[in-house]
């Protein structure tokens, strides 16, 4: 087996992985401008699949530039235009549906079916935000017969956008759709870890877009992220990423007085009532935390199960994480792929030694999978925690990997303090059959998306964002439109 998962990964990356591979500039395909190059790896094999420019500060000021020239027509192109470019886009994608989600899960790992649904909420994206091209009016004030005073939505210019590896392509949908359908043009920066998907979509779209209308810079964070932010001739910045880097980049933002929206990290709780089916719950559950192999900013990681069914609910838990299958992520029946890279694997089992020295207990999973097949890929297994202290960084911190963490609960008051017991505020389940209970822990728990009864939902034009520290502004939705337009006001006198 593990020479079969060979030979399908390099059967698969020779079809599918694009050959442009330069940073994508001005609708022309370069090296960096220093030469240098990094590679990304497929994390089941430990294989190069592609060796791409290392972006720096150099190659941002060039893919700014050029950003800034299409400006001039794309800022001033009819909604019609946009309209028809984004439905082309979206067009392109799914017509590509099947390559993409190959790619996106030799880059990244992720099981095929997840991929998928990933190229296809991508597609949607854009068709949704084509919509929007058309919908985005300003207003009429009123006041007074001397005057008359409008309003209109006018893009910004130049957007910088900088996204991370969990979600490559769907990431990169969610900043340049609406940014380009409010007719600004942006320069973006792929994680280093999984830039292919990217490339492919610049490749598949390069008839469809005016020369400079999207730029993608690869490479690193502080080499090509950091100039992006400070370059003083950007003049809104999206960023999705960890916590830490949101704060430096808010920072950053501030020199210029840039306009930001930040999607961060999330230690997202998931609260079950007595009343709740039971086999409900435990699937609800188990695509909390396990989808993505674990590695979603909403993954559900603390489990606050009621006491009075805690042990037949985490009996079943437990015998559902075990029947997940780790195995090639390219395969249809596979449920959990690796981690995305050595050093995220790490983190997780790090993070997995720490809780165990606080004295915590695995209910199931807590290491990697005894499977010789999976020897060459960064695995970790479907993990459950229990006993650790709320307060423990295990805890309080975002593991980013398959990893729950339970708490059992009897008084409402003092579940819904721990559960809101952390600095971040992004996402939150319920699973209950009771109504009431529902709209009051909805209430109750501080996060920008409540689930009921399910979880990792994503209807297209949802808004998502996070409280606290997971983030600022709402992506997804109407109001996204309005982080990436400025309102200019007319006042005309009629007298
Ligand atoms: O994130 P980074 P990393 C969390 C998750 C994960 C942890 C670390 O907990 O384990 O962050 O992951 C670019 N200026 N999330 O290190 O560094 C970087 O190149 C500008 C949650 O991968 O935040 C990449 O393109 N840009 C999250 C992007 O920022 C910089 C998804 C994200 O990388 C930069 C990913 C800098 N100084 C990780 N440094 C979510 N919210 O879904 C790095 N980057």
């Amino acid at each position: 087996r593990r020479a079969e998962i060979h030979e399908r990964h390099q059967e698969t990356a020779e079809a599918v992985v694009p050959e442009q591979r330069g940073c994508y500039i001005g609708g022309e395909w370069v090296e960096s401008d220093s030469g240098e190059t990094f590679e990304t790896r497929d994390p089941t094999t430990g294989d190069v699949l592609a060796e791409l420019p290392s972006g720096n500060a150099a190659d941002i000021d060039r893919a700014v530039a050029a950003a800034e020239d299409a400006f001039v027509d794309w800022g001033d192109a009819s909604p019609s235009k946009r309209q028809r470019t984004l439905e082309t886009i979206a067009d392109r994608i799914r017509s590509e549906r099947t390559a993409f989600a190959r790619l996106e899960t030799l880059d990244n790992g992720k099981p095929i079916n997840e991929a998928r649904a990933d190229v296809h909420l991508a597609a949607e994206h854009f068709r949704y935000f084509a919509g929007i091209t058309r919908a985005t009016e300003g207003e009429t004030v009123p006041t007074d017969g001397s005057r008359r005073v409008t309003t209109i939505k006018e893009p910004y210019g130049v957007v910088g956008a900088i996204i991370p590896w969990n979600f490559p392509l769907l990431m990169a949908a969610w900043k340049l759709a609406p940014a380009i359908a409010a007719g600004n043009t942006v320069v973006l920066k792929p994680a280093e870890q999984t830039p292919l998907s990217v490339l492919k979509l610049m490749a598949e779209i390069d008839d469809v877009l005016p020369d400079g209308v999207i730029n993608v810079v690869t490479g690193f964070g502080s080499d090509a992220g950091e100039p992006l932010t400070t370059h003083p001739d950007v003049r809104k910045l999206a960023f999705t990423g960890s916590t830490a880097i949101g704060k430096q980049v808010m920072k950053n933002a501030a020199e210029n007085v840039t306009d930001v929206t930040l999607e961060l990290g999330g230690k997202n709780p998931i609260v079950i009532y007595p009343d709740a089916d039971l086999d409900r719950a435990v699937q609800t559950t188990i695509f909390a935390i396990f989808y993505n192999t674990g590695e979603c900013c909403t993954a559900g990681s603390r489990l606050f199960i009621h006491e009075d069914i805690e042990e037949e609910f985490l009996n079943q838990l437990a015998t559902a994480a075990e029947g997940l299958t780790i195995d090639d992520p390219l395969l249809d029946s596979t449920r959990l792929g690796p981690k995305v890279s050595e050093e995220q694997r790490e983190r997780t089992l790090g993070y997995l030694d720490a809780a165990r020295e606080a004295g915590a207990s695995m209910l199931t999973g807590g290491g990697v999978p005894d499977d010789e097949a999976l020897a060459d890929g960064c695995f970790v297994t479907p993990t459950i925690v229990r006993d650790l202290d709320h307060d423990h960084p295990a805890v309080q911190e975002e593991i980013f990997g398959p990893v729950l963490e339970v708490f059992s609960w009897n008084e409402y008051d003092d579940m819904i303090e721990l559960a809101n017991d952390v600095e971040y505020g992004l996402a939150a389940g319920v699973v209950t059959s009771d109504i009431d209970q529902a709209h009051r822990t909805a209430a109750d728990l501080e996060a920008g998306t409540i689930w009921v009864n399910q979880y990792n939902d994503f209807p297209t034009g949802m808004p998502f964002g996070g409280y606290k520290q997971s983030g600022i502004g709402r992506e997804r939705a109407q109001e996204t439109i309005e982080h990436y337009t400025q309102t200019k006001s007319i006042d005309i006198s009629v007298r």
